[in-house]
């Protein structure tokens, strides 16, 4: 028997610079397709996904899953107090084609911890189904290791590790919601 644990409502939001597949990870998560119309949309695009976890053997927690995409080309300033305050997980991508945008990571790093310090923050490498990579493993692990969080790497197109991603920070999430709740 499966009993019917808690439920939470868990605010993610996605990182990281322009095109570097922050929008293909979410709808390949939220409706597991790649390359579709949604990016078109200006401003703040929120998609909901619920999930059951069964974080203690026998009982089911759930959680709804609101994530807040920006479109667009992000720099910091749009991503200011709104759109990260109140965020339990934030994913930070990066495109490993291209440097410049793994170079930043520790920026959107810093500034997400300063607005929400206690929240689950994973790192991930996308378009690892790309010939032409360039930024190797060892420098994402680098990264992982000095900020101590979590590494993973992914393709948005091949749907390589994105649930994985998506449900490795939220259970982690979940479980930093019950100590707090005790
Ligand atoms: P963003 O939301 O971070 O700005 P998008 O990025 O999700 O809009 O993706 C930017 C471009 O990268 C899109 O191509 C998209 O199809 C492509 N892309 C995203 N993830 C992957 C991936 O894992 N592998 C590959 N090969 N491409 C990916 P276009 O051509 O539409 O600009
Ligand atoms: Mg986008």
């Amino acid at each position: 028997m499966v009993e019917e644990g808690p439920s939470y409502v868990l605010k993610m939001v996605a990182l990281g610079d322009g095109a570097v597949g922050k929008t293909s990870c979410i709808m390949r998560y939220t409706e597991n397709s790649f390359g579709e119309s949604y990016k078109a949309t200006i401003g703040t695009n929120i998609a909901v996904k619920n999930v059951e976890i069964e974080l203690h053997p026998g009982e089911l927690s759930r959680a709804q899953i609101v994530l807040w995409d920006l479109a667009g080309q992000p720099t910091y300033k749009d991503l200011r107090s709104r759109y990260m305050v109140g965020a339990a997980i934030a994913f930070i991508v990066y495109d490993v084609t291209r440097p410049p945008t793994f170079l930043n990571v520790a920026d959107w790093y810093d500034n997400f911890i300063t607005v929400s310090p206690d929240a689950v923050v994973i790192l991930v490498a996308n378009k690892v189904d790309r010939e032409d990579r360039l930024v190797p493993q060892e420098a994402g692990e680098m990264f992982s290791r000095w900020r101590k969080i979590d590494y993973i790497e992914t393709s948005a197109k091949t749907g390589e590790n994105v649930e994985m991603m998506f449900t490795k920070c939220v259970e982690i999430a979940i479980r930093n919601e019950e100590d707090r709740l005790g």
